[in-house]
């Protein structure tokens, strides 16, 4: 977590009971990590572990178990879900936007989506919050956040919380994206992350392809993780709403307007004869944000800048990457997998 990432006061003082209590707690998960079913080499050439069905970093995996366990959801919550670079920190600074209007004007000077990565505005909880390579054992402590909070999330839908899905009157935000332009994002943030650490050798995109294909790919199976939360916005439509990227490039005033609107905060009329939607649009825009100074230089953890979370935010770039046969094969294995589904990528 960055230096003065505004959540570290969810980190709270314990005694030293708390403390190795706390620490057990994550020793235990590590345990159970470890003996999941395991690739020996994953994206990053390490191995990845999988579990309720889903593939991830040991570390992420850890993270996951402790939200499972300890994060205890409100109503009034809101989350953002997404697999990973489908348009998650596009989504976040909106409902961020969105949510803090009335004290944060969109064309404020100081508005802390100026000054902070939206990663570290709205934590994403298996990665940020509960994962102890970030919190260093620590379990935080949510409750003291005013309602409506906003975190983030990459988890699939079947493995969150029960507080946070099925029953719970908590709102989920999910975005996805085609899959094409997906994998060559996903490639270019592995080798960026990568690129950080001169030992380490870039990673070819025929390797990264074919890894995603069988499925493996952090958080993946892709396709298991858009049905998962395309299911659950029909099923429970009040509750997940379910975007996609390349349709958000194309209609950004409609899609402010319903994330606005299930968010349970709509745009006035006031509001947008004086152009709120405009300004918000504005301020998230790849251009304004990849453009600031924290997205560019700014560190968002150990070995991450801010900027790999940022490269084009085209949609079709993929084109240039991806091979005819490549892409024919994702067409047909997206077309198996979503087969009756109702859902078009
Ligand atoms: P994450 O899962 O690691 O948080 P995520 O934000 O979902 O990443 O995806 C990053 C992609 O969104 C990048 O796409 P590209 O590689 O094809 O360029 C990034 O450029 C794009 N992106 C980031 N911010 C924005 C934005 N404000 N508007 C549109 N696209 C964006």
């Amino acid at each position: 977590m960055t230096q003065n990432s505004p959540y570290k006061r969810f980190f709270v003082p314990r005694s030293r009971e708390e403390e190795e209590e706390e620490e057990r707690i994550y020793k235990r998960y590590e345990e159970i990590v470890a003996k999941l079913p395991t690739t020996e080499e994953g994206w990053s050439g390490n191995p990845v572990y999988q579990y309720q069905g889903f593939w991830y970093s040991p570390e992420i995996c850890v993270g996951t178990l402790a939200v499972q366990d300890h994060f205890k959801a409100q109503p009034s919550d809101i989350l953002i879900a997404s697999p990973p670079k489908c348009g998650f920190t596009w989504l976040q600074s909106l409902a961020f936007a969105v949510m803090n209007r009335e004290f944060h004007h969109p064309s404020a000077h100081s508005h802390p989506l100026l000054t902070f990565n939206s990663h570290d505005l709205v934590p994403t909880m298996e990665i940020r919050l509960y994962n102890n390579h970030f919190n260093g054992n620590r379990i935080p402590n949510l409750e003291i956040l005013p309602s409506p909070r906003l975190f983030g999330t990459h988890m699939p839908y079947t493995s969150l919380p029960q507080s946070l899905a099925h029953n719970s009157e908590s709102r989920v935000i999910y975005i996805c994206r085609n899959v094409k332009d997906t994998i060559v994002s996903w490639w270019h943030f592995v080798n960026k992350v990568r690129s950080s650490n001169p030992s380490l050798e870039l990673i070819k995109l025929d390797y990264i392809f074919e890894l995603f294909c069988k499925g493996i790919s952090a958080f993946g199976p892709f396709w298991d993780h858009v049905l998962g939360y395309w299911n659950a916005s029909l099923e429970r439509p009040q509750n997940v709403l379910f975007l996609k990227y390349d349709e958000m490039v194309t209609e950004p005033v409609l899609h402010l307007k319903r994330i606005a609107e299930f968010m349970g905060s709509p745009f006035s009329s006031k509001e947008e004869r004086e152009g709120a939607i405009d300004q918000i649009i504005k301020l998230c825009s790849f251009e304004n944000l990849s453009n600031l100074d924290v997205n560019k230089t700014g560190i968002n953890s150990p070995g991450i800048m801010n900027s790999v979370f940022f490269r084009k935010g085209k949609v079709g770039d993929s084109t240039n990457y991806l091979t005819p046969e490549m892409m024919e094969q994702l067409d047909h294995i997206t077309q198996q997998k979503l087969h009756g589904s109702g859902l078009k990528l």
